[in-house]
């Protein structure tokens, strides 16, 4: 690995933001991709702190302080990460389903969104279905976003709360975050399933063109 990509990494499992964001600009004025600085500076740095949490070695606070730290990082990555060429048509209301309040890979899939052109509503994070049902009105299509098996439940409350409410043939809805498979969206009646935020631009896009 890179020495200022595993500086970031380093950084954002030791919640360092100050080394995160100084080291994602060194990274940027080096030459370093964009998507390499995500996926092998960022992302695996937070998986490695999931990994930590999980084996008792880390405990909340320094779950969010890393997660800060990450934040600041994209928000440093954010122009370089986005494509601005090809712009593509459509609106998406995207949020975190009820009880969660993870919101990194909903922001991520959004900024991404964003930057292929389509205009992104960001519900926020522990959205409720109701919520979900009222931007069906607004948007061609809809993201639930769930980081925790317990809340994976709540996708599957969303998606009957729009087709109690007669919206469901009115959007797409697509179903991402850590714990959700292929398998489980095609169980909950979700529409598709991307496992990360550029597998979920290439979704959305192919949601909309199959609308037209
Ligand atoms: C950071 C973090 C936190 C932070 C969140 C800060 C924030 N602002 O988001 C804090 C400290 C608040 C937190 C709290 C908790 N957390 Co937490 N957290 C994490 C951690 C380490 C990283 C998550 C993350 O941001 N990853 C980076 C992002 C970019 O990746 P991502 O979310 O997966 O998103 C990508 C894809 O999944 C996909 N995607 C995501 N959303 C969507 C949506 C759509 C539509 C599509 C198409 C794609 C898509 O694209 C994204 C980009 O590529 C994970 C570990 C892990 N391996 O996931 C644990 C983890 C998710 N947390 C966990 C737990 C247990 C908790 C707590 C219950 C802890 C506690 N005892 O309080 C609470 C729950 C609070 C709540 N009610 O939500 C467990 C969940 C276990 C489980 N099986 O359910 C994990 C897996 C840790 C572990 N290994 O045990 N957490």
């Amino acid at each position: 690995m890179d020495e200022i990509v595993k500086q970031i990494y380093q950084g954002i499992i030791d919640g360092q933001q100050d080394v995160v964001a100084a080291g994602v600009e060194a990274a940027l004025q080096a030459g370093v991709p964009a998507r390499t600085i995500l996926a092998e500076g960022m992302l695996a740095a937070m998986a490695e702190v999931g990994r930590l949490f999980e084996e008792g070695e880390c405990y909340v606070p320094e779950m969010l302080i890393s997660a800060r730290a990450m934040k600041t990082g994209l928000a440093k990555l954010q122009p370089s990460l986005i494509q601005t060429d090809v712009k593509a048509a459509g609106t998406v209301a995207i949020g975190t389903v009820k009880g969660d309040l993870h919101d990194m890979g909903k922001n991520l899939v959004g900024m991404m969104l964003e930057g292929a052109g389509f205009k992104v509503k960001d519900l926020g994070v522990d959205v409720a279905p109701e919520t979900f049902v009222s931007a069906a009105d607004e948007v061609d299509v809809i993201g639930l976003s769930a980081l925790l098996t317990t809340t994976m439940g709540s996708m599957k409350t969303t998606l009957e709360a729009l087709d109690a409410a007669g919206k469901r043939s009115k959007v797409k809805v697509i179903v991402g975050g850590a714990p959700v498979t292929e398998e489980f969206a095609r169980q909950i009646g979700a529409d598709g399933y991307a496992a990360d935020a550029s597998k979920a631009v290439a979704l959305t896009k192919s949601m909309i063109s199959s609308m037209d």
